[in-house]
């Protein structure tokens, strides 16, 4: 057994143990209430499912086995001359709890190196949709062929032991992480330049050989991918991809299934599309402007205007974050340092300066500050990569990093079918009637 498996194996039963016995003895203790408000408004801040991988504090963002990003940054390995994280490094932090080591790291690359392999015939699926097909369509699509792969549904066909339901779901996940970046420069190649595809490089670390499939070379846009790939990994449980990955995962739906289930919830405009659309309305902007580097002044009445048309302003506000989002201000340092003179960067800097105070006037924006999705689009457009309609493609593929090492939890702590009760609104009228 290797040792990231091996580590997991013993910490996710000691505490599978723990669980068992602290439920066994305080099942009955009450943890939260529910309200009306809560009950109709989305179920904000209900505390109600367990998420072992990441947890999101409203002022301070999101920490990863209580670290926070910046903080990764001084921690996680990074490559010789590298400023930026490994997300190979979060991988191994959020599955098994421990800052791993560069040998570990380095092992975890050469692991997915050796596991990317996409099924032929996924390419063969592919090609037979239509190449205007939506990059996150052409994602769930590619991620659902691969179910053949399945060790998880293979082994259940034939009579797994709820004991190893673990082992087999860590197989998938590494199979499965390890093949995203091939299927993701795949869709991004077909779509956008001709088919013209460019064959992995197994000697890149899982971030870098995803730019060069791309097509898109150069250290600073590997570094910003191994960055991007690092801080969109995991929000913890309740997001809807997150949570989406769970629902169906907790019917032990394998982690093909699962995730390309959750990929449909992130392709939602409130969600992860949420990055495509702050860029195709930065460029509407623009246009109607008719100006690279807009001030402030028209800037503000473009906001108005948007906000007058009964369209919200994206890349703003969160459902849970009460603060700028430091996966937004990590993504803000990384332009200071080398993108200092991009128009289009300017121009999220000066959205910056003018959306907040607009937002708060209205009176019942809860988070007026700008959220992951609002920074990303620019300065993927500076390193040559415009096509947004395959943003949230590149979100999908490191939002597998949390959803799937958290799949593993969930089968190893032996998570149940998940079934909340539901009423009608009848029901709760007759609760008010006297
Ligand atoms: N622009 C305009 N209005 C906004 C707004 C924004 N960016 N954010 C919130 N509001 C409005 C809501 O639409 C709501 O209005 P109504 O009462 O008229 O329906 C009101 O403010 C209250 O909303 P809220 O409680 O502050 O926010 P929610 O928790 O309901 O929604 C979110 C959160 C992210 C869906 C919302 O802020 C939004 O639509 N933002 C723009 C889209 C976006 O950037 N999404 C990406 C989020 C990150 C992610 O999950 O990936």
């Amino acid at each position: 057994m290797d040792e990231l498996k091996q580590k997991f194996s013993e910490k996710s039963s000691a505490l599978r143990n723990k669980l068992r016995s602290l439920v066994r003895e305080q099942g009955g203790t009450k943890m939260d209430e529910v309200t009306l408000g809560q009950m109709y408004g989305g179920m904000r801040g209900v505390k109600s499912m367990i998420w072992e991988t990441s947890n999101l504090d409203a002022q301070e963002g999101i920490k990863f086995r209580g670290y926070n990003i910046p903080q990764l940054r001084d921690l996680l390995p990074k490559l010789n001359g590298s400023d930026e994280p490994l997300p190979e490094g979060l991988f191994w932090l959020m599955l098994v709890g421990e800052i791993p080591t560069e040998d570990q790291v380095s092992w975890l690359a050469a692991e997915w190196a050796g596991r990317s392999k996409v099924p032929d015939h996924t390419f063969k699926v592919l090609d037979n949709l239509p190449v205007e097909t939506h990059p996150m369509t052409q994602f769930v699509v590619g991620i659902n062929s691969m179910q053949t792969e399945s060790v998880f549904a293979k082994r259940y066909f034939e009579g797994l032991s709820k004991h190893d339901f673990w082992d087999a779901c860590y197989e998938d996940t590494m199979n499965l992480i390890a093949r995203l970046p091939q299927l993701a420069a795949y869709i991004y190649r077909r779509s956008f330049h001709n088919g013209d595809h460019i064959a992995p490089d197994s000697s890149l670390d899982w971030g870098a050989n995803f730019a060069h499939m791309l097509g898109i070379e150069g250290d600073d846009f590997r570094d910003f991918l191994r960055l991007y790939l690092t801080i969109h990994a995991d929000h913890e449980g309740g997001n809807a991809s997150a949570h989406t990955t769970h629902l169906v995962g907790s019917t032990l739906s394998d982690a093909y299934n699962s995730m390309s289930a959750g990929m449909n919830a992130l392709a939602g405009p409130l969600h992860g599309l949420a990055n495509q659309e702050v860029i195709k309305w930065i460029f509407e902007m623009l246009e109607s402007l008719d100006t690279q580097s807009p001030s402030k002044e028209q800037i503000a009445d473009f906001v108005r205007q948007t906000l007058d048309a009964g369209k919200v302003i994206p890349g703003y506000g969160h459902a849970v974050l009460r603060q700028p989002d430091p996966r937004f201000t990590a993504q803000q340092r990384f332009a200071q340092r080398n993108l200092q003179d991009s128009d289009i960067v300017n121009v999220v800097w000066k959205l910056f300066d003018v959306v907040p105070p607009i937002l708060d006037s209205l009176g019942k924006v809860k988070n007026p500050w700008p959220n992951v999705d609002a920074h990303s689009g620019a300065i993927l457009v500076h390193y040559g990569l415009k096509e947004f309609k395959y943003y949230t493609v590149l979100f999908g593929v490191s939002r597998a990093l949390g959803v799937l090492s958290a799949l593993c939890w969930s089968r190893a702590i032996g998570f149940p079918l998940e079934r909340p009760k539901s009423v009608t609104s009848e029901w709760i009228f007759s609760q008010f009637a006297n």
